[in-house]
């Protein structure tokens, strides 16, 4: 199987060549961790949105699904919306039985970016080891879409995709891959149990450090907490029955 990563939003290919390919979106700071937390969680469903004002609208003219808002701008919680971008705020009480509408600087719009393939999977470092191991049942050609940050390329993204190549290697896949999956692999071998110094000495991640946000560097870089696997379709990331 051919499985090709991509380093930023920019990069992900148009849906004419997605498709035919399963899709995984990672955005480790933070949206697709937290888009995979709220839904261990109990979350019903996470709906990727672009902008503020269209979640605003969507869940005006929806007064009966009692949607939570969730997401940032320039990292910080979005004025009027529920919950902001950190993992740690969708916990069980605030979010079980909710739908969800998300919108982030970078991971949403790679998630809808990403809309063309056959299936489109939601990974971050939680659910790594899971989502390889889907993958190798699954046999098909992949697209790895790293969000990035700002169409920029971003260390603990692109860790996260090589951790998925490491992981499918390991299941005995036969993978070849494109140049930027071979970094993505080797960079995350030589940070394998010590995720969290990578993380932290990523661009985005001594950005949110900054912010007081240590606590969410921390949890974001834990390699394979969660066996679930997220799928964006119809407009929303779900967890199949
Ligand atoms: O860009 C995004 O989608 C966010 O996850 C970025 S932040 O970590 O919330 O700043
Ligand atoms: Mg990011």
């Amino acid at each position: 199987m051919r499985v090709d990563v991509y380093p930023t939003v920019l990069n992900i290919p148009p849906a004419e060549d997605l498709a035919g390919r399963v899709a995984v979106v990672i955005d480790v700071l933070r949206a697709t961790t937290t888009i995979c937390t709220a839904l261990a969680n109990g979350a019903d469903t996470v709906v990727p949105i672009l902008t503020p004002e269209e979640a605003f609208q969507v869940a005006a003219d929806n007064p009966d699904r009692m949607f939570l808002l969730g997401g940032e701008r320039k990292a910080v919680l979005i004025p009027g919306f529920n919950y902001g971008n950190s993992p740690l705020e969708y916990t069980e009480a605030r979010v079980k039985g909710r739908p969800i509408l998300f919108t982030t600087t970078n991971g949403t719009r790679a998630i809808r970016r990403a809309a063309g393939a056959d299936r489109v999977y939601i990974a971050c470092l939680l659910n790594a080891p899971a989502v390889a191991r889907e993958l190798a049942r699954l046999e098909q050609d992949v697209a790895i879409c790293c969000a990035g940050t700002h169409d920029q390329f971003s260390l603990e993204d692109t860790a996260c995709a090589g951790a998925i190549l490491h992981f499918l290697a390991a299941a005995g896949a036969p993978v070849e891959t494109n140049d930027m999956g071979v970094v993505a692999r080797d960079l995350f071998r030589e940070y394998d149990g010590r995720l969290g110094d990578l993380v932290h000495l990523s661009e985005h991640g001594q950005r949110l450090a900054k912010l007081g946000l240590q606590e969410d560097l921390l949890f974001c870089a834990q390699l394979g907490t969660l066996t679930i696997l997220p799928v964006f379709t119809e407009g929303q990331v779900v967890l199949p029955d």
